[in-house]
């Protein structure tokens, strides 16, 4: 009885152990975001596939995470995700969502975001990469409180 009792209690405490667990790894399972996000995805348009959108703005030193998608079907069971000029070149594969976070160490300017495989046959995506605005900052700063100064 007592043995029993036991049992119960430990199954009890598993069970409450694992719906703890269970809650708290669904925010493990999300896809972890570091900084802005970026969604970017694969289409076809016409007969040639695209990275979408066709342009992509961020600013010089910031911190973003790529989420990548091809979804698109077709002959391409994968897609490749590489911006050359930060030493990305990942591989996505059709109906995978990856994500890639990143660091923008680059100066400003336009870099390319491509299809490694099937480049150039598939036309790359635009990164466009802008100066780190601290005037920009510290503007918005006064703009939304006037009285700091
Ligand atoms: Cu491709």
């Amino acid at each position: 009885m007592r043995m029993k009792n036991t049992h119960s209690l430990k199954l009890a405490k598993l069970a409450l152990a694992l719906g703890i667990l269970s809650f708290l790894s669904f925010p493990a399972l999300a896809v972890k975001i570091e900084g802005k996000p970026i969604e970017m995805y694969t289409k076809k348009i016409g007969e040639v596939t695209h990275w979408l959108p066709e342009e992509v703005t961020v600013t010089q030193g910031e911190r973003v995470t790529f989420i990548v998608k091809h979804e698109m079907g077709g002959k391409y069971n994968f897609h490749g995700f590489a911006i050359p000029d930060l030493h990305i070149a990942e591989t996505v594969k059709e109906h995978e969502t990856k994500t890639i976070p990143v660091t923008i160490n680059l100066k400003p300017g336009t870099y390319e975001i491509r299809c490694q495989f099937h480049f150039p046959a598939h036309v790359s995506s635009k990164l466009i990469v802008l100066p780190a605005a601290d005037g920009v900052k510290s503007d918005k700063k006064s703009a939304t409180s006037p009285t700091t100064n």
